[in-house]
């Protein structure tokens, strides 16, 4: 029986395994530039988050219909059950879609339909979290999260991802107000490729519940420090960091020395289909790599249900 987990930094776009792509550009007539699935996986291998997030955007040319969501997400909920995911807070970016002439109603319902199955057929909770992109404007969010008013009741936070180099928390401060204000919670991803100092402004100027990554705060022991004592989660992605090259070997990764320094760590995949693999495979093999011990997996898994944004009630129920 694999360990009772939750995730917590999940990109729903990044599960798109390259079988589902190539079905569904037959399904939907989109020509893509890749000859089979073979050449596609060829091409997942990354110099940094950009060159990623190039081939990324443009494998979603696929993702067109609900039934196209409702799919993704039903084949992310299957493999995660059988790695001993009880819940999923998953990420899903609207501008990504809305840009290319989907409608965010279409993301939305398509995603909530297989949440809702996979509730039924696995046992397996759910939130949805809506993610800004950094890299497009602040009126082009305000815009997003007014085009999400009527789905609000599928949604429990906002997040903010993409390009994080140049496009500092501080950009979205108005967004976010504006999300708290309609009841939504707060996350966002810092300290990725940015800055410690963008670690910091998520947690100042955002008012941020947790930091998506965040391992660059390594670079800050005062931040260190106050990230331990407030224990803010951190929702880590360490087979992401080594396909992005953030670190060179998965051996160098600083989640040891992190747990250590008291901070509040979890483990997530971020975007299995291309990095590699899912949550499961990813506690495989950081404790491969880290030499990690049986209690401090447990602890990892422990957080993961601690840090996230169920209730105490169905927290238990579901670890
Ligand atoms: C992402 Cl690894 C990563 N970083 C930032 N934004 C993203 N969106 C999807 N994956
Ligand atoms: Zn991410």
């Amino acid at each position: 029986m694999p360990l009772p987990k939750a995730e917590l930094h999940l990109h729903i776009e990044g599960t798109l395994e390259p079988e589902l792509a190539f079905a569904l550009a037959a399904r939907n007539g989109v020509t893509l530039p890749f000859k089979d699935t073979e050449e596609l996986r060829r091409a997942y291998d990354f110099r940094d988050l950009q060159s990623f997030l190039d081939l990324y955007y443009g494998l979603m040319a696929v993702l067109r219909t609900e039934d196209d969501f409702a799919e993704l997400a039903d084949a992310y909920l299957t493999r995660a059950a059988a790695q001993g995911v009880r819940h999923a807070e998953i990420f899903f970016d609207p501008q990504a879609h809305t840009a290319r002439g989907v409608p965010i109603g279409t993301v939305i319902e398509g995603l909530a339909t297989a949440l809702d199955a996979a509730e039924r057929r696995h046992g397996v909770s759910t939130r949805l979290i809506m993610c800004f992109l950094r890299d497009q404007s602040a009126d082009s969010a305000l815009e997003t999260l007014e085009s999400a008013k009527p789905h609000l009741h599928r949604i429990t936070a906002v997040g903010l991802d993409s390009a994080e180099a140049g496009n500092p928390p501080s950009k979205f401060r108005e967004v976010y107000e504006a999300a708290a204000a309609l009841g939504l919670r707060k996350v966002a991803h810092a300290g990725e490729e940015g800055p410690a100092a963008y670690v910091r402004e998520a947690l100042d100027v955002l008012g941020v519940e947790r930091i998506d990554h965040g391992l660059r705060c390594m670079e800050d022991p005062e931040l260190v420090e106050r990230l331990a004592r407030e224990r803010v989660p951190l929702t880590l992605c360490p087979l992401s960091n080594l396909r992005l090259r953030v670190i060179d070997l998965l051996e160098e990764h600083p989640l040891a020395r992190m747990m250590d320094a008291g901070l509040f760590c979890t483990v997530n995949s971020d975007d299995p289909a291309y990095f590699g693999g899912y949550v499961g495979d990813t506690f495989h093999a950081v404790r491969e790599a880290l030499g990690l011990s049986e209690d401090r997996l447990r602890e990892l898994a422990r957080n993961s249900f601690e840090a996230s944004f169920l209730e105490d009630d169905e927290e238990r129920r579901a670890r």
